[in-house]
């Protein structure tokens, strides 16, 4: 009999890496997705398998972790060896918007799925992976963080999820439940939501490169973070679940860049030599040189970025850096994809949806580029 895996946030990047890597070992894998008006599963588009198939091993369930009653039935029927809880309100901005709904979501959704957990009497045989976040450090206590720094989160999603990773704490104290916390640093790739920062430079940056938008507006570019890439973190996820203990574990890369210096990578990817121009709000980044024929739509002179003071948050996380030693020494975990590296495939793929669009548009369709974000 295959193990049973059933992920929140399938639609997701992470839910579509873990479920091509739960597959890939032979889990039967079962997700949820949210009704929307338009299809939602893009990113696992490419592993669906029709339900009249013999044997399917992906099955995907309507669900929303607002809704008690329909997590409870689904855990009911799927009886899962292990659950990951990967679905949540996942952007820092938006939770600034929406604070009530984010902690619905990404506190209460939590504790509903532990609950119904419980309540089903799966405790025993059913682990469960819940994905916390760096963000609980916020205001940074020390540098590195580790398992022991200290929280102290800046944000409604911070919040939110300080509170689903101490649930996850204590219903393994209280019903001895097989629960982790992975504390993931940011991690990316070219399934990355279009307004995180990373995808929001790739592919505004690719976009301007191809004439398809005219500049790149940003918030604060001095932000510092430990980027990895899902890729390497959904196996951990995967690996934390496999111990004969639950614990709780860092996964980073143990090195840091600024939002600037992606900018710069990004634009050299292209072609693009820029320099940074101007202070605080009035500051530019402008082209110096463009080689190769990957930016026919810029010259030397063009100013590609500006910052725009509506994307600075009302509490920023300035800096953060992760001591993964904790996940090497016991689990044997490392990092195989550099910050350098992932940037360079999602330069790469938003480079060829660009070039996609830009034919589109010379033969008359309608491309409407820029989303906010
Ligand atoms: P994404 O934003 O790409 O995916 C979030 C997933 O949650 C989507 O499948 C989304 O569905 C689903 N979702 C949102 N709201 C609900 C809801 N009400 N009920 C059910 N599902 C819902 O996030 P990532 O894949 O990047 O992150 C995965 C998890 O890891 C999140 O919990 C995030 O907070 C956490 N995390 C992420 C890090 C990162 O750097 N990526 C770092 C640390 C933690 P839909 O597709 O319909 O929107
Ligand atoms: P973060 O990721 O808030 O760390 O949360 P994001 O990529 O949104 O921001 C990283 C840093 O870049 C700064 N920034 C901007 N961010 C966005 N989105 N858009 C901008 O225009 C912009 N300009 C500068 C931000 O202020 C911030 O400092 C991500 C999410 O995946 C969370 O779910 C996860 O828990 C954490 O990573 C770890």
């Amino acid at each position: 009999m295959s193990k049973r895996a059933f992920i929140t946030g399938i639609t997701g990047q992470d839910g579509s890496y873990l479920a091509e890597f739960l597959l890939e070992k032979g889990y039967e894998v079962h997700g949820i997705k949210r009704r929307a008006s338009l299809f939602n599963t893009d990113r696992i588009d490419h592993i669906f398998e029709d339900p009249h198939a013999p044997n399917p091993k992906l099955h995907l369930h309507y669900g929303d972790l607002t809704d008690t009653s329909n997590l409870t039935r689904i855990l009911h029927d799927v009886r899962p060896d292990e659950v990951y809880n990967l679905g949540a309100q996942s952007h820092v901005a938006v939770s600034f918007e929406a604070p009530e709904y984010t902690a619905d979501v990404d506190a209460m959704g939590t504790l509903r799925l532990l609950e119904a957990i419980r309540f089903l009497g799966l405790t025993d045989k059913t682990k469960f992976y819940q994905a916390s976040t760096s963000e609980l450090y916020g205001l940074v206590q020390e540098t590195p963080q580790t398992e022991k720094t200290p929280f102290h989160p800046r944000s409604p999603y911070g919040v939110a999820k300080l509170y689903a990773f101490w649930m996850c704490v204590n219903y393994r104290e209280a019903y001895d439940m097989f629960a982790c916390n992975g504390i993931l640093f940011n991690h990316e790739s070219p399934r990355r939501g279009e307004t995180f920062v990373t995808r929001k430079i790739t592919r505004g940056l690719a976009n301007i490169a191809q004439g398809l938008e005219p500049c790149l507006y940003m918030g604060n570019i001095d932000s510092l973070r430990d980027w990895g890439h899902a890729k390497d973190y959904v196996r951990m996820q995967w690996m934390m679940l496999q111990q004969d203990k639950p614990e709780d574990f860092v996964i980073a890369t143990g090195k840091q860049y600024s939002v600037r210096e992606f900018i710069t990578w990004s634009a050299a990817e292209l072609g693009i030599k820029v320099r940074f121009d101007g202070e605080g709000v009035e500051e530019r980044a402008i082209v110096e040189s463009v080689t190769g024929d990957m930016a026919p739509a810029l010259s030397q002179g063009d100013v590609i970025m500006k910052i725009d003071p509506r994307y600075f948050r009302p509490a920023e996380v300035e800096t953060l850096l992760g001591d993964p030693s904790y996940a090497k020494a016991k689990l044997g975990w490392e990092p195989e994809i550099t910050a350098q590296e992932m940037c360079a495939e999602m330069v790469a793929n938003d480079l060829e949806s660009a070039k996609r669009a830009r034919l589109l548009r010379k033969h008359g369709y309608d491309t409407p580029m820029v989303r906010e974000g």
